[in-house]
């Protein structure tokens, strides 16, 4: 059985540990994530995050997964960036429908400077002034760039590590692990705080989502939110033939992000289409406190808003009303 002390906040895990904890009998597991979870935040409710493509398509990385990239043939079309009053209207519309977060994703390789760049700031202004946090995923960051975001009132930056630095190389070519993590340390070294997950189900072993897992957990302080998304497989992608997730893999996945990382939001990210409604269940159990809210993620579907409030509502759960208040997210020391 395993032991700890659900309070404790660590950032020296090993893999041995992670391991431990990934493989251990799922009613341990779910039991010991439950523990942790109840001892940082409330149980029984979901914040709910919006996203929305500000910019879409045509993007010269080369993800394997991304339906975005301009190196698939997945048939996404090309939209240059949005303007601010579309942005600030599908924001309103999203606190309308209970969304606290607002999370705003572009199709670059790095965030542009000059003019696009000036309309972005706008962007996060209008949405911090409509009372939700506000999130961008723009790509790598120059530290200039996260300064100037997070004077414009940037609650969080979400820049994914996707997977192990070992199983990194099989999914994308055209820019660095190193990079992602610089461009995290200058979002840090900003005061913004860090939005940093994965993917499963590209192909990678356990051994790589452990590795995925250990390189979030060892940051200090750790990811405030850590979304967790299962591949979507879209055809025109390199990845579009890979097997589907055990959905009880993705559970276990959540229930050890949330023990490495008691007090950060665990987003039930991408990948809800293929989850039944006891499988998510199980996730919330597991300690996710988090999902994306509406009909669609960047470019690929999600279940409706009327399909999440009627499962929340035979759970007997609710969406949080406000954003939660931030945790303490740094190490709390040893044992
Ligand atoms: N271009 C920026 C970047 O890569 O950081 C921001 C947008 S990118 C689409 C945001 C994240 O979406 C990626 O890091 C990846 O984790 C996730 N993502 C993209 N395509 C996905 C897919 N088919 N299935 C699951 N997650 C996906
Ligand atoms: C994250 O980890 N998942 C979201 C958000 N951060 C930006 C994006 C999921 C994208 C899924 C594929 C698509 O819809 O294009
Ligand atoms: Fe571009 Fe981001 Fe998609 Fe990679 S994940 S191809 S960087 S939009």
């Amino acid at each position: 059985m395993l032991e700890f002390n659900p309070g404790l906040i660590r950032y020296d895990w090993t893999e041995g540990e992670i391991e431990a904890i990934y493989t251990a009998p799922l009613t341990d597991l779910v039991f010991l994530a439950q523990s942790v979870h109840r001892a940082h935040h409330e149980s029984g409710s979901v914040q709910s995050c919006a996203l929305l493509s500000i910019k879409t398509g045509g993007c010269p990385e080369d993800c394997a997964y991304c339906p975005q990239s301009a190196h698939s043939n997945a048939g996404v079309g090309r939209d240059p960036l949005m303007e601010l009053d579309e942005v600030l209207e599908a924001a309103r519309k999203a606190k309308s429908h209970g969304a606290t977060r607002f999370c705003m994703g572009a199709a670059w390789r790095s965030a542009p400077q000059g003019e696009e760049f000036d309309r972005v700031l706008d962007m996060v202004r209008g949405v911090g002034s409509l009372g939700m946090e506000v999130c961008c995923t723009l790509g790598m960051l120059s530290e200039d760039q996260a300064v100037a975001l997070a004077g414009a009132g940037l609650t969080a930056y979400n820049h994914n590590l996707d997977t192990s630095p070992e199983f990194y190389g099989k999914i994308i070519t055209t820019r660095t692990y190193q990079e992602r993590l610089e461009t995290l340390s200058y979002v840090r070294r900003a005061g913004v705080t860090v939005c940093c997950g994965g993917i499963i189900g590209m192909g990678e072993t356990r051994q790589d989502r452990i590795g995925l897992l250990r390189q979030l957990a060892i940051q200090n302080p750790h990811p405030d939110s850590v979304p967790i998304n299962t591949l979507v497989r879209v055809a025109g992608t390199p990845l579009a033939g890979q097997d589907s997730v055990e959905p009880l893999e993705f559970v276990r996945m959540i229930a050890t992000a949330r023990i490495l990382m008691p007090a950060s939001m665990v987003r039930l990210a991408a990948g809800r289409m293929s989850l039944s409604d006891e499988a998510q269940a199980l996730c919330f159990l597991a300690g996710a406190n988090s999902i994306f809210l509406g009909d669609k993620l960047l470019t690929t579907p999600n279940p409706d808003a009327d399909a999440d409030h009627s499962l929340l509502s035979k759970l007997g759960m609710t969406l949080m009303s406000e954003a939660p208040p931030r945790q303490d997210t740094r190490s709390t020391g040893e044992d």
